[in-house]
């Protein structure tokens, strides 16, 4: 074992605490390197594997630009309001704010004891008042501006824990925390436009270096879908409905179309001999949730609504009917039907008996339908024989011109709900009136304080809503008794604009400075979980733009780059929880090692990106390996001679270059388990030498022992501070320069290659190193100690393995 231990970290915590070596210096503002790892979500009492693998390996990330010459920003914060403490103060007793403020007590602890380069002095937690009011204030400026609207919208609702989830909290149609299969309920809640910026948000996705998955994620989640709005008109009646289309050029192959149960056009057209059934299905369509209505394995259903549709290109009869697979949400909620060419409509009319034409064709002997492929049209009046591109525009341009069709975009992408009828979260800032309405509170009244003595067993009710002492207060226009909003604050409001509040989290005038921020921001390098692709991420661009458009920030996007670190399973292979048993407590593995032997570890197991099933067999190993390093960093001064530069000097020249590239290039890429092992390359190429060479070159040895040591620095900060000082070397190693490479140095000059004649060894050549495949051929033929070995028989075939040897067959 090595002699490191947590006294040593503790030794070097303070010691970087008291000389301030991670305070920000607003003097090297054009270094400056923001590094942002996703803040912390207090809900588990204690710091876990999880949140050690995303801060420790991306600190060292940091550590090593420090070292590179960049001003690092790398500030930590707490995520604090949300679901998950309110259910534990509901089955505990104990009030969310003091689980609240306890776990993130001990997790300051123990994210210190990790040793991270995180700037304290800009900590927020988004549970006190003075984050809080930011997050209100937010949403007071989005509303002014427009942003914020109140509707009244379906919801997910469990009946049994008897609240709204967000989406996010279905799971397989049930609630994630007691099963209960969920229901839609008609609930007016507050929604920030977000699909104001669709395009946006979709556009300047190609501008960011983010992992394509996620940006294909992104792309899914806005949905952009290009087509046309068709106007379609009842039969006698003089009502007309409007469908959304991506296909206008099946317009001939409308069999039928179909209302969604809930739109407002069933009810005005369905015949008295239909009401009943249509009735019914609305009622059973309602409990359902849109992930089962978009289900494609249930059986489809529907009714016939008595009434029937003129299909505007050829005035065609046909019924109207109602099924829950069309989304009233989407598009007009009014879908028309083209069994022919697309799947569902095939299912729906192969169950209900209705007509399925052909109107396109594809290539010959592709006879099946459903065709969903473009091809030829046909059956389709004067557009017959065009290409499915052009019948599209032929048929959109021909219902142009009589006012019943335009080309149209949509989106999937649906505005923000943020209105959470919860406890643990920022009051919603708006006044109900009854003279005057909503009246946004008075800026200079922010925040509204979210009392502590409140009742929050879940009943259905906002738990604001039973505390008179909350609820009641004056109108801010009139000045007459008025109610607050009962409900708080989506807890990814909090956190949509965190990263901008961190460079001016004291401020109290202002959400932030804003020559600050825009010196400050974008952020450089973000990394956290790939499970906050379609939310946070999302929510934090929006949130930026409108910032943006609204004067108070110069940058489009918030965050440049994105890593997200893999998941470490628990031995099992399953998600570490709690219920499975299965969850590893960094606590224990560091009171044993080290905190740097625990992060040199989850940074050499594994693959960052990827993560894999928690296994410590090879910690020893990382423990091994510092000991080795301690054991040559007692030898350097043992080492007095001054050997000159002969064959293995050149030889750990050639070592010490290759894993400072390795290490930088590998790192650089957060591929940190190959950065270490060309760090424990280097280590035995020390030994190697060490053991090897009669008359040392005690300078070449500590150059080695050095580089080495600048390299390890950002991965086990503690252990590398101690044998920097051991080696009677300046504090701070992270003040030192990050070590170059030199390219010269990395190629070896000759290199010998055995020359086997019909699979046995008969000679050797020398030659460059970076000689060509061709060159090294024509070489061997041309050398006559070689071609004696064949004479009178001819070469079939050579083959050069590169580096190693040249293969000759003859016969
Ligand atoms: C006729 C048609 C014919 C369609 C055809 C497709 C193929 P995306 O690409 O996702 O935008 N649709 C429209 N509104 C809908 C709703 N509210 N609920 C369920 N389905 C809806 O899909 C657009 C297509 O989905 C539209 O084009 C419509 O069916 C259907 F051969 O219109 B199509
Ligand atoms: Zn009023």
């Amino acid at each position: 074992m090595s002699t490191y231990s947590t006294d040593i970290d503790k030794k070097w915590q303070k010691k970087w605490e008291d000389t301030e070596l991670y305070k920000f210096n607003m003097d090297r503002l054009d270094k400056k390197l923001y590094c942002l790892e996703m803040f912390s979500y207090p809900s588990g009492a204690k710091l876990h594997v999880g949140h050690w693998y995303n801060y420790g390996p991306t600190d060292s990330w940091a550590r090593m630009k420090r070292m590179q010459g960049y001003e690092i920003f790398q500030p930590m914060g707490f995520d604090a309001f949300g679901l998950p403490a309110e259910n534990y103060a509901i089955k505990t007793g104990i009030h969310p704010q003091d689980s609240t403020l306890n776990n993130i007590e001990t997790m300051e602890r123990q994210l210190k004891e990790m040793g991270a380069m995180f700037d304290w002095d800009h900590e927020v937690k988004t549970c006190m008042p003075d984050y809080y009011k930011w997050t209100q204030w937010v949403f007071l400026t989005l509303y002014k501006a427009g942003l914020a609207y109140r509707k009244e919208a379906p919801v997910n609702w469990c009946p049994s824990c008897n609240t709204v989830l967000a989406n996010e909290q279905v799971q397989d149609g049930s609630c994630e925390r007691c099963g209960t299969e969920v229901t839609r309920k008609n609930l007016t809640q507050w929604f920030l436009r977000i699909t104001n910026y669709a395009d946006e948000l979709l556009e300047k996705l190609d501008t960011i270096d983010w992992p394509e998955k996620t940006k294909a994620m992104q792309r899914n989640w806005i949905g952009r879908s290009t087509g046309a709005e068709l106007t379609f008109s009842i039969a006698d009646s003089n009502l007309t409905f409007n469908v959304f289309t991506t296909r206008p050029d099946t317009l001939f192959g409308v069999t039928y179309v179909v209302l969604a149960p809930e739109n407002e056009l069933v009810d005005k057209i369905t015949t008295a001999e239909y009401k009943k059934a249509v009735e019914e299905y609305q009622d059973a369509a309602r409990k359902q949730s849109e992930i089962e209505r978009l289900s494609t394995t249930k059986e489809k259903t529907g009714v016939f609504t008595g009434a029937y549709a003129i299909n505007p290109i050829n005035g065609e009869k046909v019924p109207v009917w109602t099924a829950d697979y069309i989304l009233n949400t989407y598009g007009t909620g009014c879908v028309m039907a083209v069994p022919g060419h697309d799947e569902r409509d095939f299912e729906f009319a192969e169950k209900f008996n209705l007509p399925i034409i052909r109107v396109v064709k594809g290539a010959e002997g592709n006879d099946d339908l459903p065709f969903v492929e473009y091809g030829v049209s046909v059956n389709s009046g004067e557009f017959s024989g065009l290409a499915t591109e052009d019948a599209k525009k032929g048929i959109v341009e021909k219902l142009a011109d009589h006012n019943k069709g335009a080309l149209k975009v949509n989106y999937r992408l649906r505005d923000w709900l943020v209105s959470r009828q919860r406890y643990w979260g920022a009051p919603i800032p708006m006044i109900h009136c009854d003279k005057c309405g909503v009246v946004p509170v008075p800026e200079e009244d922010l925040p509204v304080l979210l009392p502590y003595n409140v009742e929050f067993a879940p009943d259905g009710k906002s738990p604001l809503a039973k505390s008179e002492e909350f609820m009641n207060t004056t109108c801010p226009h009139c000045g007459g008794p008025a109610k607050r909003d009962p409900d708080t604050l989506d807890t990814f409001v909090c956190s949509s604009f965190y990263f901008l509040r961190y460079p001016d989290n004291k401020n109290s005038d202002k959400i932030f400075d804003k020559d600050l921020v825009n010196k400050m921001l974008p952020v450089d390098k973000y990394v956290g979980g790939a499970e906050h692709a379609c939310m946070h991420l999302l929510y934090a661009r929006f949130v930026t733009k409108a910032l943006r458009d609204l004067g108070y920030l110069d940058f489009d996007e918030p965050f440049l780059s994105l890593v997200h670190q893999g998941t470490i399973l628990g031995p099992d292979g399953n998600k570490m929880s709690k219920s499975r048993g299965n969850v590893v407590s960094p606590d224990d593995y560091i009171s044993k090692f080290g905190s740097d032997v625990f992060r040199l570890y989850l940074m050499f197991g594994f693959a960052y990106i990827e993560g894999g099933a928690w296994s410590d067999e090879g910690i020893k190993a990382i423990d091994r390996f510092l000991d080795r390093i301690e054991r040559l960093t007692a030898r350097v001064g043992e080492i007095k001679t001054s050997g000159t530069v002969g064959k293995n000097e050149k030889d750990l020249k050639y070592a010490i270059n290759y894993a400072v590239k390795g290490v930088t290039e590998d790192a650089d890429k957060f591929q940190f388990n190959t950065a270490i092992a060309r760090m424990m390359e280097l280590l035995n190429a020390m030994y190697k030498y060490d053991s090897d060479t009669e008359d040392k070159n005690a300078e070449i040895f500590k150059e080695g022992l050095t580089t080495l040591l600048k390299c390890l620095a950002p991965f086990a900060p503690h252990f590398t501070e101690e044998m920097w000082e051991k080696l009677g070397m300046n504090y701070s190693v992270f003040n030192e320069s990050w070590p170059a490479f030199d390219p010269s140095a990395l190629i070896k000059d000759v290199v010998e290659l055995g020359i086997q004649i019909n699979g046995k060894i008969r000679s050797k050549v020398e030659v460059p190193s970076d000689m060509p495949e061709e060159q090294i051929k024509e070489t061997v033929l041309a050398d006559e100690k070689i071609t004696v070995m064949f004479e009178g028989k001819s070469v079939k075939k050579i083959i050069v393995v590169k580096g190693r040897l040249v293969n000759i067959v003859i016969g």
